[in-house]
């Protein structure tokens, strides 16, 4: 068989022989290997990896179809561009697997991954095929232990026992970004219970505000969505931190509170059941046993309730008293101290002042266990808004206004007003009286303006094998010692022999000779730790890795990255919107802190591509959607990433039922004819070519940089299809497959569609008469004086109704274009003898005629 697709009918677009021909071609060219002394302008174009898990589905195919226009466009506008590839390939599908099958999670994940890479070389994306990395190799985990000493020398990584997320079905820890909102867990499905554990954290928190004042910087780069949910997911709260005195403890209890011009409305205080606050408070020997006995029971009730359940505030109200009291750090006031589940241990300081005249939870708490309500906002006078009107010599007393007793009403008074009861912040509005609160806290020494954030440490361990071991020895007297650097990797074990079940802890631990080592001090026995990092460590810094992918001196070359680094466009789904995007922000942060990086944001720009959807639903193998390799086999590569662009604008879903890749093949075919059909020569003069098709083809090169540019590739391929329509007129019926102009329109077509479908586009290019490969041409500029609009087409209305259109010159005059309408036949025709009012000229498209019925 020849390889030359359609020896015999040279029309057939044969997609499956062009295909073949040209997979094969640019395999040995080595097309997009980026050259390190190339001095042209840089573009760094970076798809979010993928997980090695097989073959590609339908949505590595929209990813990835989406990044590589991108990425061959920039090319062909002369740029040097980094479009590299590797594998996440750590991670819990392997480990699953091997636990199903019995196979070794390594051999598992390498063999996806020979596989997964022919689907893509099918593919065609530009990737640098010499940039690949699997980050489950020594070679890269090496770096992740490398990172995670770096951030233990900071204080960014450190241990403590704390109530975590735990799957009960994956047997492991999940980080708060892994619990879905509806409490289970973003791998299992399974319902997130807690669970007392000493694990490894990196202090994220340390960079709550500048990972969100820096989102300011992305404005208008990245989706205003994702910038939302990541401003959500940090969640600053402004307001104060107030210390309470404790009766019979030398420690104050410190509350968070965004209301402290509430202060003098505070009757009572609330300590989180599950917070050691509260533990300590009731093993106070002051505390009869009836009351330790009720909160141990609260205890369990509390630990068996969910995060979601917890706070959800029209949960009926339950809680118990500590035995304790605390003293008013104003008045010395002497107020009970209880524990209820609505008070989180992990947010604030795990207390809270209550306010029950003015929070509704509080109100709600106090009325059920009949506790003290203090109104301190006048809410009748309120500072904005409808002021009443108090006549001369009265009071706001003397108003008939409806009572506002949130004690029999139920309803706290959140809004604004006046201060009262409040001694000297009486009479004050809000803002007023909560700067004069923090002052006078101040002045006391019991309390001072605070921050406090939504956002949580980021708990790195994870009770399973196929991940990077935590470079750190514990001796038997629980020091930490870590690996020291050139004793790095810590080399994964391997898994013959390991238990892998999840059973809670580590299958690592199972390892006895890998896990038992001398204590570097004294040579007493110690123990490596046996948890491995999540993998979003991995993913949070392997854009950097590119850059240098076979340095085995460091994580990545600090000169790259200052020529590459940040990442110019950044192209993935809205799940991660959250997690990995934060933590890539905060590794670069950190590494910039460490003068790795000259930068603080790792990613420029961000495209988010929708999903594709079948029947409605997100296509899966299980649930018996469309196939990717069924439709490529059907339809070839060009068509299903044509359709991936043609859909509609990327961020949108996409309805395989709505597209049509059978057009798409159709669309391909009369383009490659066009080509096969030019009767000219590559070195003819493009000025004697027809000038009418020549101005379609340079409104088609004037407008596509800036569509490419703001991802709007459905109008694009649109003028495309309308370029080859009208050139297929050209050639058919206009001045033949000789003409210049025919050549220029179909080369045009060519380099256009070589971003879209690069095999169909590089046959053309070939039957045009050039070298391989059109990827590396640019595309031609357009001409201005082929721009101008030769003539516009000026419409006749008269009464509202068009009644005849012309051509005009486009600088016509308005009384010129009046008499061509007057004149008109078909306009005098219509009005007959009936009498002009009046005549509205809009030179030069419009004459509006209107006469007397
Ligand atoms: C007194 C007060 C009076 C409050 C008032 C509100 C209104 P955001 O905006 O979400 O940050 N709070 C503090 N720590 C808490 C915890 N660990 N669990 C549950 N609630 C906690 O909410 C801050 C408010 O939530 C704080 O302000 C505190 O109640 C409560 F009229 O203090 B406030």
């Amino acid at each position: 068989m020849t390889n030359e697709p359609n020896a015999e009918d040279p029309h057939a677009y044969d997609f499956r022989a062009i295909q073949a021909k040209w997979q094969a071609r640019w395999e040995q060219m080595g097309l997009f290997t980026v050259d390190p002394d190339d001095r042209r302008p840089r573009k760094y174009i970076l798809e979010m990896f993928p997980y090695p898990s097989g073959d590609l589905h339908m949505g590595h195919a929209e990813n990835w179809a989406l990044g590589d226009f991108v990425a061959r466009y920039w090319r062909q506008q002369g740029f040097n561009v980094l479009h590299p590839i590797g594998w996440d390939s750590f991670g819990l599908p392997a480990e699953n697997a091997a636990i199903k099958r019995g196979v070794d999670p390594r051999e598992w994940t390498y063999a996806n991954i020979e596989q997964q890479k022919e689907s893509f070389k099918r593919y065609a994306p530009s990737f640098d095929w010499t940039t690949e990395i699997h980050t489950s190799d020594p070679e890269y985990y090496k770096w992740n232990q490398w990172l995670f000493l770096k951030m233990y020398e900071k204080g960014l990584a450190y241990r403590k026992d704390s109530w975590v997320n735990w799957d009960p079905v994956d047997q492991t820890v999940l980080a708060n970004e892994q619990v879905l909102p509806d409490g289970t867990s973003d791998r299992s499905g399974a319902v997130v219970v807690k669970k007392k554990l000493t694990q490894w954290y990196f202090k994220i928190t340390d960079y709550a505000d500048r990972l969100l004042d820096d989102l300011n910087q992305l404005e208008g780069r990245w989706p205003a969505k994702v910038l939302a949910m990541q401003r959500n997911w940090i969640g600053r709260s402004v307001g104060a931190d107030v210390d309470f005195v404790i009766e019979g403890r030398s420690e104050p209890i410190t509350v968070f509170t965004t209301r402290p011009d509430t202060i003098f409305g505070v009757t009572f205080l609330v300590v989180a059941p599950d917070s050691d606050l509260a533990t300590e408070l009731v093993a106070d020997a002051g505390v009869d046993d009836a009351t330790r006995r009720a909160f141990d029971e609260y205890l369990v009730q509390t630990q068996a309730t969910s995060e979601i359940d917890r706070q959800n505030a029209d949960r009926p109200k339950t809680g118990v008293f500590t035995g304790r009291y605390a003293l008013h750090p104003i008045t010395g006031e002497r107020m009970p101290i209880w524990a209820a589940d609505y008070v989180l241990a992990d947010y604030g300081h795990g207390a809270v002042m209550a306010v029950p005249a003015h929070d509704q939870r509080d109100l709600d708490f106090a009325r059920v266990f009949d506790l003290p309500i203090r109104v301190v906002v006048d809410t009748n006078a309120p500072v904005t808004g409808a002021i009443p009107v108090i006549p001369e010599g009265a009071s706001i007393d003397d108003l008939d206004l409806p009572p506002l007793d949130p004690k029999s009403t139920g309803v706290a008074l959140a809004g604004q007003g006046r201060m009262i009861n409040s001694g000297p912040l009486d009479g004050m509005s809000k803002q007023h009286a909560i700067q004069a609160a923090i002052e006078l806290l101040e002045e006391r020494g019991a309390g001072r303006a605070a921050k406090t954030y939504r956002l949580r440490d980021w708990l790195i361990s994870r009770q399973r094998f196929w991940g990077t071991p935590i470079p750190i020895i514990h001796g038997a007297d629980g020091t930490e010692y870590p690996v020291p650097e050139d004793e790095l990797p810590v080399l994964l074990p391997n898994s013959a022999g390991l238990d892998l079940k999840p059973k809670g802890t580590s299958p690592l631990g199972g390892a006895t000779e890998w896990v038992t080592v001398p204590n570097p001090v004294d040579g007493s026995p110690a123990r490596r730790d046996a948890d491995t990092m999540d993998t979003f460590v991995d993913s949070s810094w392997y854009f950097l890795r590119f850059l240098s992918p076979r340095d085995d001196t460091q994580a990545f070359d600090p000169e790259r990255a200052r020529m590459w680094a940040p990442v110019d466009q950044y192209v993935g789904g809205v799940e991660h919107a959250i997690l990995h995007l934060l933590y890539a922000r905060f590794v670069t942060k950190v590494l910039f802190d460490l003068g790795y990086v000259d930068f603080t944001e790792p990613f420029s720009a961000l495209l988010n591509q929708g999903m594709v959807l079948s029947g409605g639903s997100k296509m899966s193998k299980s649930k018996g959607g469309v196939s990717l390799g069924d439709e490529l086999d059907a339809h070839g590569v060009d068509a299903i990433r044509l359709v991936m662009g043609f859909a509609g604008p990327p961020e949108d879903d996409i309805n395989w039922e709505d597209v049509s890749p059978a057009a798409s093949v159709r669309f391909l075919a009369r383009a490659y004819r066009l080509a096969v059909d030019v009767r000219s020569a590559p070195d003819v003069v493009w000025a004697e070519g027809d000038r009418a098709l020549r101005q379609v083809t340079h409104r088609f090169l004037q407008d596509a940089p800036g569509l490419m540019e703001s991802f709007k590739f459905n109008v694009v391929i649109a003028r495309l299809m309308d370029l080859v329509n009208v050139t297929r007129k050209a050639v058919d019926q206009g001045p033949g497959p000789a003409d210049p102009a025919v050549r220029e329109a179909v080369e045009t077509v060519a380099l256009g569609l070589s971003v879209f479908a690069p095999y169909t586009g590089e046959e053309m290019w070939a039957k045009l008469g050039y070298e391989a490969s059109v990827a590396t041409y640019g595309w031609r500029k357009p001409d201005p004086t082929l721009l101008v609009q030769d003539s516009v087409t000026a419409v006749v209305q008269v009464n509202g109704k068009v009644r005849d259109s012309f051509e005009v010159a486009p600088g016509i005059e308005a009384g010129e274009l009046e008499r061509l309408a007057r004149d008109s036949h078909a306009v005098r025709r219509y009005i007959g003898e009936r009498e002009i009012v009046k005549v509205i000229v809009r030179a030069p498209k419009l004459v509006n005629i209107a006469i007397k019925p």
